[in-house]
């Protein structure tokens, strides 16, 4: 398999944590997304959506969007399962996965930033306002449903889907100095998480294309 990813995008955080939960091993392929590599003609038709990550599977077949290559992840490669065989369980960590990935993230990517400064002059300031913005409302509703929760990751002791996606968010959430007092149920799922190996294999600042200096 080959990952297309940046070491500090989140969404393709989130596919390096799926692999290394399941120990699958890949090929890595640096898109950076600061000199525009997403939009060059060689990996625009390769993937359509200009986004990273993308999957390509040993048949040469490209997958886009992080939660669809981590489900296409699970269905074949079952252990350890990223997803609870219950079908109400699926559903609650399904819901805070939505909350990550089209609630939160969608607002707060790099093209929606650089667009409130570029086309609609939107200060640093206001950018940092907008961004603490949907972070905050995001992180309010998972926090109060981690506050029911008692394992050592969101859903119970083992990582999975959920941790997935949030692991990440925090991280954004941290490099953009979003204070996260309000936030111990998630402080502590990502202490916990950060802890472990797989974790630490996906982190930004152990990729191929991580900068020296960060
Ligand atoms: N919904 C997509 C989001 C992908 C996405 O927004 N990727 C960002 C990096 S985290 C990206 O490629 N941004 C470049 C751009 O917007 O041009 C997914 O989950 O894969």
């Amino acid at each position: 398999m080959k990952l297309y990813s940046y070491y500090r995008s989140s969404a393709t955080y989130r596919v390096r944590i799926g692999l290394a939960l399941k120990g699958l091993a890949y090929d890595y392929f640096p898109v950076n997304l600061l000199r525009a590599q997403q939009k060059s003609c060689d990996y625009m038709a390769k993937n359509p959506q200009g986004l990273v990550p993308a999957l390509e599977t040993d048949d040469g077949i490209l997958i886009s969007q992080s939660v669809a290559i981590l489900e296409w992840l699970e269905e074949l490669h079952p252990q350890p399962p990223l997803l609870p065989g219950d079908p109400l369980q699926r559903a609650l960590v399904r819901s805070a996965v939505n909350s990550i990935v089209c609630d939160i993230h969608p607002l707060n990517n790099m093209s929606v930033t650089n667009y409130l400064q570029a086309s609609l002059g939107s200060s640093p300031e206001e950018v940092q306002q907008w961004y603490q913005q949907w972070i905050y409302r995001g992180f309010d509703g998972i926090e109060r449903t981690l506050d029911s929760q008692s394992g050592a990751c969101c859903f119970g002791d083992e990582p999975g889907m959920a941790d997935v996606c949030l692991i990440p968010q925090v991280y954004n959430a941290l490099r953009f100095k979003v204070p996260m007092e309000a936030y111990p149920h998630i402080m502590r799922v990502w202490e916990h998480c950060n802890g472990l190996h797989a974790f630490q294999l996906a982190h930004p600042d152990a990729q191929p294309d991580t900068p020296v200096s960060a």
